[in-house]
């Protein structure tokens, strides 16, 4: 029995280290399937005596039976919260506050993002998990202690022996970006509501009444500071207790940094809001905190608060506002995208008057109807779009949205393809609204580069009958340029330079400027540079399409479906009596020393633009991509790069940091 308790004993330590490995210090140290060997060795033989049960063993964070409803539980010590400021100025006037009342020139601040979720307390006593809770008001929140074990990276027990008795541990239990989408897209499958984002999700799994249910939602927990402490002695600086939190196991976050003064904190806000879209999770500001814990006891609290720390707030993503009006957009390839005319609001710092409602399903699974009030978010440079719709504030009488069943700009007849959740113009570039968006991407910087040539100049001279096709641009005549709107002479004279300008180009650009559907600029370079010609391409059949790289079935009936129209074939035609021509050959690369090397370029580079990197690299016979996969050979890394660079490193992709790449490029341009 002795040696059965010392195996016990050996295989908790052994899993709650491996725990360590992997949630706390994200560096795994054996393969998943060996713990669960671990895990189910420790259950077969607790099956066998189950006199050796401990509350902490960790084959027992599910199986607590559901509550009737939360206990209440009191703070030893209130859970406070933080003011905010919204600006520099008001952290300024912080730092200047601080530096005031303790008489010094410059404090050391630790700072951290705020991460966006539901804060709660953790009671370790001896090292042991005995309680959790919500903040509920600051005083008194609820017992959720059998729902936070279910949270793999919440330890049950702490390593190592240096811990106080009493250790209580504050931190925000989160839902990773992808968590989130991964939960609502199950809860779709199951037509089950879905949450409105990550804090939402994270805050209803965690106060679920049955802890199995907890156990399914991918919770994870970052510890930002300590509450109350008997028996031990912590050290004597904010980021030394957070280092000491993560020697016993508990997790805290990988960004917090101490930084000097006010510049120190504006500088740490500045890389985290330029982080912010490729962080794994949502934040909604940084946290800066007095570093010494002397110094803090100084400066005491006010009202519920400390006085030694703040929330720098990111300028709002969502905001409430009401749709005027959803009218239909008809893009380039004929999809239909219901769009949101909006009463404008300011989120985030810009006026948005549009959002996008992506597609019907969309619509129809948030119920959004003309008049209702609704929430719209804006994240970095994406769309607006209509998360959803406050059902409290919706008028009598509204209308369920339905779907046109014709184009609402050539009144042709609309199609679903099976599967797919867009509805489509069968008109092909008949329809007005198709033609204007393939003239707007054949003229577009990285097609044809014909540079003047707009979007309201498009529109006017498809609206008035001026082009039919892409190759009528070329027979424009001085006079009908100059005579459309807010153009001159001058102007019209210089769109015809560009034009002309654009008739020597390259069968790559060509390819992709003939916008045939899923033939982005990489697969336009690969057929260019496999079939080297025009006329290879046209009468390539599927079989051979499928021979070469990276081009699938679905791209290849998409080619097959272009060039089976006479319209598309007479339109090249028409292109190179015109005068657009190229060079034609098996590669369009001056060189092929990088040859069947592919490249993701991510970040901002300081020499060059990355449209600028790309043509050099395709220059010498590289692909470039927009997407990091293991196929990928180099990831061209710029300052703020963001979720590329981390898949990058998961994958173990070459990472060329752009020093590294400038001396790399020299050499290979040699
Ligand atoms: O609500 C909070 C979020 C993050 C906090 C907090 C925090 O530190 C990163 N820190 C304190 C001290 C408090 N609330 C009261």
């Amino acid at each position: 029995m002795k040696n059965i308790r010392k195996n016990v004993d050996d295989l908790r330590s052994q899993i709650g280290y491996h725990n360590y490995r992997y949630y706390v210090l994200d560096d795994p140290e054996i393969p998943d399937a060996e713990y669960d060997r671990l895990l189910r060795e420790l259950q077969s033989i607790e099956k066998e005596h189950p006199e050796l049960i401990t509350p902490d063993s960790p084959t027992q964070r599910v199986g607590a039976l559901p509550l009737k409803e939360f206990g209440e539980i009191k703070h030893k010590l209130p859970m406070l919260s933080l003011d905010n400021a919204f600006d520099e100025q008001e952290v300024s006037d912080f730092d200047r506050r601080i530096r005031e009342k303790l008489g010094l020139d410059k404090i050391e601040y630790t700072a951290e993002p705020k991460l966006d979720g539901l804060a709660v307390s953790l009671l370790y006593e001896n090292g042991i998990l005995m309680r959790a809770a919500t903040r509920g008001d600051g005083m008194t929140g609820e017992d959720i202690t059998q729902n936070a074990r279910t949270v793999p990276s919440i330890p049950l027990r702490l390593i190592g022996k240096d811990f106080p008795k009493l250790l209580e541990v504050r931190g925000e239990v989160y839902m990773t970006k992808k968590g989130f989408e991964q939960l609502n897209e199950r809860a779709r499958e199951k037509g089950d509501k879905e949450f409105a984002n990550p804090r939402n999700a994270a805050a209803g799994s965690l106060r679920q009444l049955d802890p199995k249910v907890t156990a399914t939602r991918p919770l994870e927990i970052a510890c930002y500071s300590i509450g109350i402490v008997e028996d031990g002695k912590m050290p004597a600086r904010h980021s030394l207790i957070l280092k000491k939190l993560r020697e016993w196991g508990l997790r805290i976050n990988p960004e917090i940094k101490t930084v000097s003064g006010a510049k120190g904190c504006m500088e740490y806000y500045q890389v985290i809001a330029k982080k912010r879209d490729g962080l794994p999770y949502e934040i909604d500001g940084v946290v800066y905190k007095v570093d010494s814990i002397e110094q803090q006891n100084e400066m005491g609290f006010v009202a519920r608060a400390p006085r030694w720390a703040i929330a720098h707030k990111f300028p709002a993503q969502e905001e409430m506002t009401v749709i005027e009006d959803i009218e239909i957009q008809v893009g380039r390839t004929g999809a239909l995208t219901p769009v949101a005319r909006l009463r404008p609001v300011q989120v985030g710092g810009v006026t948005v008057s549009n959002a996008t409602l992506h597609n019907e399903d969309e619509i129809k699974r948030k119920d959004v109807r003309k008049g209702d009030t609704v929430i719209v978010r804006r994240a970095g440079d994406v769309i607006p779009e209509v998360v959803s719709v406050v059902t409290a504030k919706r008028p009598k009488g509204l209308h369920k949205f339905e779907m046109p069943t014709q184009c609402p700009v050539c009144k042709s007849e609309v199609e679903k393809e099976e599967g797919e959740a867009v509805v489509r113009c069968v008109a092909g570039l008949y329809c007005p609204a198709q033609r204007k968006e393939a003239i707007k991407h054949f003229a577009s910087r990285r097609a044809m580069d014909i540079e003047g040539l707009g979007d309201k100049l498009v529109d006017q001279m498809v609206e008035q009958g001026l082009i039919k096709d892409i190759a009528d641009l070329y027979s424009l005549k001085k006079e009908q340029i100059a005579a459309m709107e807010r153009m001159g002479e001058k102007s019209a004279e210089n769109i015809l330079k560009a034009l002309d300008k654009s008739k020597q180009t390259t069968l790559a650009r060509f390819i992709y400027a003939l916008g045939i559907r899923e033939v982005g600029e990489a697969t336009a370079q690969t057929l260019a540079d496999e079939l080297g010609s025009m006329e290879t391409l046209r009468h390539a059949t599927e079989e051979a399409l499928l021979e070469l790289p990276d081009i699938g079935p679905i791209v290849a009936t998409h080619i097959i479906a272009f060039f089976s129209e006479k319209h598309n074939r007479d339109v090249i035609t028409k292109l190179q009596k015109a005068g657009v021509h190229w060079e034609e050959g098996k590669t369009t690369a001056e060189s092929d020393v990088l040859k069947g090397q592919t490249f993701v370029l991510t970040g901002t580079l300081s020499a060059m633009t990355r449209d600028e990197a790309k043509d050099r690299l395709q220059a010498l016979g590289a692909k470039v991509t927009g997407s990091v996969s293991a196929k990928t050979s180099y990831v061209v890394v710029g300052t703020d790069a963001g979720s590329k660079l981390a898949k990058a490193t998961k994958l173990g992709v070459s990472i060329l940091e752009e020093n590294e790449f400038l001396k790399r490029l020299s050499h290979w341009e040699k």
